[in-house]
């Protein structure tokens, strides 16, 4: 039995835990129109250009190649996304989505005729933007960064000839506009101005040439330009950034409907200088496809982080609100340079005392801080509240004094906090309290709390993580069967979140079913940035690729395109409301996620939440861009380490749809063979149903579990039959024998040896290219990713080893020939007993040996 005691607020409990996931999934658009692949969208591209590297790479390369059309299908994608981007006027990262789209595909080409560097800089113009063909110098030395300035770094811009076009353009920055995020807008400007031109760009009052004007469409100078009319078919949030003439003066205009558009419109200008990018043509304007774009954090009171892997939590319940860290204003420029406009600040397996006045008051004072940078503040509600910080016998969302006790609650708040935005509930899930407790539904419970926060603009996020007491045939199938019949019944202000999978936050995972099938409510995606089930803070995985393929998923629900984008974004369903939240790896480490390379993570998940049509890869440039370097002999391995690193994890955990088989509880290392744990779905035996015949849970009509129907057509039918379930989400969905052969031609059990070893070679191949970039960067970042790279590459040996020694216990078949032999023993991985520190239970034995190359031939 596997069971944490939770110390949440002076309210002990014991919790049930799940230990074991699942996890694959495939592109709504490799579902759609393509045979099936093991490589998602962008993968393809990185994989392709990764290749003509040759040596090891090339190993990948050619396996990438054979697991399908995965290059040209991932490349045609980028390019895709890039032009979408490009016309909905996005800005940095729109102009780079055309650029690295289009070179995506490309840049194999280039690199294949050597030009492996500038493959990637020619696409971007030289590596600087705009045509310009100035090398970036290589530093003579670069001071040590410890990676907290995250991505807002501005340095001075080392080619002369863009440093003189920035310099002659921003001189000072002056103010239309009164509203504090207008103020702030003006701070952030000549800060990242005055860093980027190496002098001093101060605020000013007067309008002359080289000046920067930003604020609203309602002040003057921008009410009077012709470009205010453009602005106004922005929306609320959106922003225009052109040059224009201002009574005969060359400006910089930087303007929104409301000030937080003016706010968004100044980051993404910093953003487009801090990639370098021309000021020839600059016409940047974007607004956000989702309205509500949120952080949750799993942070509890005591400062632990559930699932953080990044030191302690960041809020300082016991100083505030008398101390205000200055992280916290630190971690609201950096959620508003990416758009993100809320956080959740507590865990969803809740506390109660969050709720009681002395709380809310610390909660007043981080609202007060986020403000300025357009950031409300949501809290999670524990069902039970009312029992245990009320004094009422029952917590029954039907019960009068339960209503009244909870709509003087959100008075209370927002007494102190008008802005508050909400709650978040985990409710009968995991052993949180819930409405069913009481007989009630989920939509019971959902609707008591939002007819609470309704008088006060507020929204209730009611979560579909559940999974029933008892042994389910298929846990997968449970989220679906309690709230698909609920659609309907929830008040206007209440989002069902769902995450982006059925199972959990698995490597790869399909799309949840749910997206699409509740048309009559406002479904919001659940992203987890924290890594739980990837490798945590150490092994570098860029989940960008992995957010694109679930937005990209189609659902089918109203007929082709019917993408769960356009489920979340309120579009195919004519929602007014739509979110969408990340699980943060935000923690009090100086770099804040634990490591370097994580911190891409959290860019990405607001970069997609402002606008889902961005690709992976355009929005992995940009952060190597600002985190790193410009110079293209960095931005181009680094970009790749990170388009090809999801793919490979996938491979070296659980390749080919295998879910949920990692160590009991801490989710980190490989344990398929844990079998005993009191509840079946706990047991990663349960998820991969390995037997003397094949391998994989069958989740097609009977005999099999029929999850399938829960899909639209034609995905069910295409998950529903061995022949044309994508190889990504193979065992996923089907028990296959271990001599079926593939797509590749291999057996499964040969394919499973061969991605297993791909997965460990790739590693290697990112350490090496990591490893190019040394002197380029400064050694203190190189050195912790080099570090991690090091271990990740052991570890991946670890899992390939472990994995492979079990399942061939089942399919009493030999290591082909070509394939290294596992290292060790069954027993010997089954005997492992990490370290003490659960967060990090690394297993020094496997620091031993070579660990690659596993593929030999
Ligand atoms: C917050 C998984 C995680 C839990 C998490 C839960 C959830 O079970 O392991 O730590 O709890 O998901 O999303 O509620």
């Amino acid at each position: 039995m596997n069971t944490v005691t939770r110390l949440t607020g002076g309210f002990p409990r014991r919790v049930t835990r799940l230990t074991l996931l699942s996890g694959v999934w495939a592109t709504a658009l490799t579902l759609a129109c393509s045979s099936p692949n093991e490589n998602g969208t962008a993968q393809g591209g990185a994989a392709g250009s990764v290749a003509n590297k040759g040596g090891s790479s090339s190993q990948s390369g050619g396996t990438t190649a054979q697991g399908g059309n995965a290059t040209p299908q991932g490349g045609a994608n980028v390019a895709q996304g890039g032009a979408t981007n490009v016309s909905s006027g996005g800005s940095t990262a729109g102009a780079s989505g055309s650029a690295s789209g289009g070179s995506s595909a490309g840049a194999g080409g280039a690199q294949a005729q050597g030009g492996a560097t500038m493959g990637m800089g020619g696409s971007l113009n030289g590596g600087a933007g705009g045509g310009n063909a100035e090398p970036y110098p290589k530093p003579a030395s670069v001071p040590a960064e410890t990676g907290a300035s995250l991505w807002l770094r501005y340095p001075v811009v080392p080619i002369q000839v863009r440093l003189t076009e920035y310099k002659a353009a921003f001189k000072q920055v002056v103010k239309a506009g009164t509203d504090a995020n207008v103020d702030v807008a003006v701070t952030e400007l000549t800060t990242g101005l005055s860093g980027l031109t190496g002098a001093m760009v101060p605020a000013g009052t007067t309008t002359d040439s080289g000046s920067v004007i930003v604020g609203t469409v309602q002040a003057e100078p921008i009410k009077s330009l012709p470009l205010a009319t453009r602005v106004a078919t922005l929306g609320p949030e959106g922003y225009l950034v052109e040059t224009a003439d201002v009574g005969g003066k060359s400006v910089t205009v930087v303007a929104g409907n409301t000030p937080v558009g003016a706010l968004y419109g100044s980051f993404a200008l910093l953003r487009h200088l801090q990639t370098h990018r021309p000021l020839a043509g600059l016409s940047l304007s974007a607004s956000p496809r989702i309205k509500t774009r949120l952080l949750n954090h799993w942070d509890n009171l005591d400062r632990t982080v559930e699932r953080g892997y990044a030191g302690r939590s960041i809020w300082d319940w016991s100083a505030l609100p008398g101390t205000i860290s200055p992280r916290y204003k630190e971690y609201a420029r950096a959620n508003a340079s990416l758009g993100i406009n809320g956080t959740v600040l507590t865990n969803v397996n809740a506390n109660a005392q969050v709720l009681t006045a002395s709380y809310i008051s610390k909660v007043k004072a981080l609202a007060g801080v986020f403000r300025p940078y357009g950031i409300k503040v949501y809290l999670t509600a524990r069902f039970s509240a009312p029992i245990e910080i009320g004094n009422l016998t029952t917590a029954d969302p039907n019960d009068a004094g339960v209503k009244k006790w909870w709509a003087d609650k959100a008075t209370e708040i927002y007494g102190q906090i008008p802005d508050f935005g909400g709650f978040l509930v985990k409710a009968n899930s995991e052993g949180q309290p819930g409405p069913q407790q009481y007989m009630r539904t989920h939509a019971d419970g959902a609707n008591m709390l939002a007819d609470a926060v309704a008088p006060h603009g507020g929204v209730v996020m009611w979560r579909a993580f559940v999974y029933a007491e008892g042994s389910p045939v298929d846990r997968i199938k449970q989220a679906y069967e309690e709230f698909k019949p609920l659609d309907g019944k929830f008040k206007d202000n209440v989002f069902v979140q769902a995450k982006n999978g059925p199972l959990d936050f698995q490597p790869r995972e399909p799309f949840h079913p749910l997206f699409g099938a509740m048309p009559g409510t406002p479904l919001t995606l659940e992203l987890q940035i924290t890594k739980e089930y990837l490798g945590e803070d150490t092994h570098l995985a860029y989940l960008g690729p992995m957010f694109e393929e679930v937005l990209k998923s189609d659902t089918y629900a109203k007929g082709a395109g019917s993408t769960v984008a356009k489920v979340i974004d309120g579009s195919l369903h004519n929602h007014t409301l739509s979110a969408i939240a990340g699980v943060a790896n935000i923690g009090d480490d100086a770099n804040w996620t634990g490591s370097h390379m994580n911190q891409a993570n959290w860019y990405v998940f607001g970069r997609m939440a402002w606008n889902p049509d961005l690709t992976a890869e355009a929005v992995a440039e940009e952060w190597v861009r600002q985190t790193f370097s410009n110079d293209p002999i960095v931005v181009a391995p680094v970009v790749q380490t990170l388009m090809r690193s999801h793919q490979a994890l996938v491979d070296y955990m659980t390749p080919l749809g295998l879910a949920h088989i990692m160590g009991t509880d801490h989710h980190y290392g490989p344990a398929p063979w844990v079998s005993n744990l009191s509840r079946a779905e706990w047991n990663p035996v349960y998820y991969h149903k390995a037997d003397a015949q094949g391998l994989g849970f069958n989740r097609a009509p009977s005999p099999g579990s029929d999850a399938v129907a829960q899909y639209f057509q034609p995905v069910r039918d295409r998950f529903a039959s061995r022949a044309t379930t994508p190889d990504a989400f193979l065992l996923f969905f089907h028990h296959v024998a271990w001599a079926d052969k593939l797509a590749s031609g291999r057996t499964l059990w040969e394919e499973l040896v061969h991605r297993y070893s791909v997965g460990v070679d790739e590693v290697g191949v990112m350490r090496d290219s990591w490893a190019t970039v040394k002197g380029y960067i400064d050694d203190k970042r190189f050195t912790d990713v080099a570090d991690f790279l090091e271990i990740q590459h052991y570890e991946a040996r670890w899992w390939r080893d472990a994995c492979l020694t079990y399942f061939a216990s089942h399919s009493k078949q030999a290591i082909p020939a070509g394939y290294a032999m596992p290292a060790q023993a069954l027993s010997f991985y089954q005997g492992l007993t990490c370290p003490a520190d659960a967060k990090k239970p690394r297993c020094m034995p496997v620091y031993n040996g070579q660990p690659s190359p596993a593929v030999l031939k």
